[in-house]
């Protein structure tokens, strides 16, 4: 799906503002802005806490001249499921809180009248819905005191009540949580543009389109002169002596395949990189990469999850000053603006589905909760949102599933979503599934993968505190995961820590432990050559739902939340800065 873009052929109306917004359909209006969270818009924990519908309402207007063309509305992302009603009439709909969605409303705005728009969001998440929901209604990092018979009532009246209980480490943000914009798009269009760069120089395209007219592609270079150029709807162009794409420290350098069609144009930035797994490294233009970045967020207080592109700048910049060259889009895919970014400032991305929280916590099996092909949808709607994208390196299906209690129908569930990855991706990326601390040897999926990637926690949630035993416990599955001669990342690892906290002793919590414990872990990374990537979680302090073992949030950021850097981010300042200079 194409990003909007406003140029001679296509008007873009941003319909970004303040809304008017309901929690309850006999509640009065009141005012709410999109893009943005509704949770943390008033202090009202009925806000912060609401479970179910909710409805958002503004006029929109088709300005006189824009009347012919196809006019659609784009909603970046909706949590989690939207129904889109136009002058009360049903005009679409869309499952899923992290993908785009287009709502054709071609002749249902008079040119120059106005029309209420009203968007209806469901925010609950169950076992029907990705990012999973708990609704047995246990509580992921609780204590459940579950044999206390007024607990159980307790339970069962909470969710008579209705409660999200997410089954994931994040808060659940909701509401029109990125950009919504009114369309206006030619008659015979631009669809799709698919690019296929190779070190060479060759880019490899195809265009697809509606209506009548025939395509040209011109290559423009970063100078914005044209370098190659093309007729029809799919071919080969060559780009002599091309600049490569490079992460940072080297050049991202970006070239633009300007397509015209009829009278439609769109411009699609790519690069010219590769990617490839052989034996137990990464290529990156065939040269071997290691991932060195912080996991993140979509998380900032008042916001929520909305989308703020000042604190994405901000947050790219704070990973030039760590010399951090990549990040996973934990737990899902972020906003369109974030990856345009990456391409710019040569960070690389790791991008991830929805698909967290596919795990009972029980003995019960949670790949018989029929999630199969609407998480094979999300996957095939993420690839061709993102697949142009330099900056996108490789694909995750998902994070922290069960796969050693149900590990043979977690085998069969991930594998299908494994080659349909690489079937759908025309850059045909490496893909991965990112795997929880688990009872390894019987695990059977996460081995299959193109690259390892280990969330570990030794030294946190168990052997909590001795970091020495942590090494002794690190240092053995390593050894497991070495005879499968494959890339291996820490894709998380990391220690709660209150900012300010200090102690002569490291201790859980303060400062000293989140350094000792980030030196001890890289010291046994550091012996082997297979692990190519050390991903610290979290970039950044973040929001969860309230439990026992979250003081104000999840605190393993190297940041606080307002991007105040811990001792941590110096440490790893400055040995990121050494690999770099090596
Ligand atoms: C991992 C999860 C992540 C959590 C983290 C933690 O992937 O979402 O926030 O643990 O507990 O298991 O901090």
């Amino acid at each position: 799906m194409l990003y909007p873009q406003n140029n001679r052929a296509r008007t873009v109306i941003d319909l970004s503002g303040v809304w008017d917004f309901r929690l309850t359909e006999d509640a009065p209006w009141e005012p709410l802005a999109v893009p943005g969270s509704y949770n943390d818009q008033k202090p009202d924990s009925r806000y912060r806490e609401h479970c179910g519908l909710s409805w958002y309402r503004r006029r929109i207007a088709l300005p006189a001249a824009l009347h012919e063309g196809r006019q659609v509305l784009r909603f970046d992302a909706v949590t989690h499921n939207a129904r889109v009603f136009l002058d009360g009439v049903l005009v679409g709909e869309h499952r899923g809180g992290f993908l785009p969605f287009d709502v054709d409303v071609t002749g249902r705005l008079l040119p120059g009248a106005s029309a209420e728009l009203c968007v209806e969001v469901d925010n609950r998440i169950g076992r029907h819905s990705l990012p999973v929901g708990n609704e047995g209604g246990v509580v992921f990092l609780g204590t459940d005191n579950a044999n206390v018979p007024a607990v159980e009532e307790g339970k069962r009246w909470q969710a008579a009540r209705g409660r999200n209980v997410p089954n994931f480490d994040f808060f659940n943000y909701c509401g029109i949580n990125r950009p919504v914009r009114l369309c206006v798009v030619p008659e015979n269009r631009i669809e799709d543009i698919t690019l296929v760069p190779q070190l060479d120089g060759r880019v490899h395209y195809r265009v697809d389109t509606a209506g009548e007219g025939s395509v040209a592609v011109e290559i423009r270079d970063a100078e914005g002169l044209c370098v190659g150029r093309a007729e029809g709807a799919e071919d080969d162009i060559t780009v002599e002596n091309p600049h490569l794409w490079e992460p940072r420290p080297g050049t991202p350098y970006l070239y633009t395949a300007h397509v015209t069609f009829a009278g439609d144009e769109y411009d699609q930035t790519f690069g010219f990189r590769t990617v490839e797994v052989r034996g137990h490294e990464f290529l990156l233009n065939g040269k071997p990469f290691h991932f060195h970045g912080p996991c993140k967020h979509e998380d900032s207080a008042i916001h929520g999850r909305g989308t703020d592109p000042c604190l994405n700048v901000a947050d790219i910049a704070l990973f030039g000053w760590l010399h951090a060259n990549c990040f996973r889009t934990s737990h899902y895919p972020y906003a369109e603006e974030m990856y345009a970014l990456c391409d710019r400032e040569g960070i690389v991305i790791i991008d991830e589905t929805p698909a967290v929280g596919i795990a009972a916590g029980t003995r019960e099996n949670p790949y018989a909760w029929g999630l199969d092909e609407y998480h094979a949808d999300v996957l095939r709607a993420l690839i061709a949102r993102d697949k142009n994208h330099p900056c996108v390196v490789m694909w995750s299906l998902g994070n922290e599933p069960d796969t050693d209690i149900f590990h043979h129908e977690a085998f069969l569930y991930w594998r299908r979503l494994y080659e349909l990855a690489h079937a759908s991706d025309p850059q045909n990326r490496p893909v991965t599934l990112v795997c929880c601390q688990n009872n390894y040897p019987v695990d059977e999926i996460t081995r299959t993968m193109d690259v390892l990637c280990l969330n570990r926690y030794y030294g946190w949630y168990n052997l909590s505190g001795d970091l020495e035993a942590a090494q002794y416990a690190l240092r053995r599955e390593l050894d497991f995961w070495a005879q499968f001669d494959k890339p291996v990342i820490l894709s998380e690892y990391g220690a709660d820590t209150i900012a300010g906290l200090h102690g002569a002793v490291a201790e859980m919590f303060t400062e000293e432990f989140q350094v000792a414990f980030y030196e001890a872990f890289n010291a046994c990374l550091d012996e082997r050559p297979f692990v190519i990537g050390e991903m610290p979680w979290n970039f950044a302090d973040f929001g969860t739902a309230q439990s026992p073992m979250r003081a104000g949030g999840n605190r393993k950021g190297l940041f606080t939340r307002d991007r105040r850097p811990k001792m941590a981010a110096h440490y790893f300042r400055r040995r990121w800065s050494e690999m770099e200079a090596e």
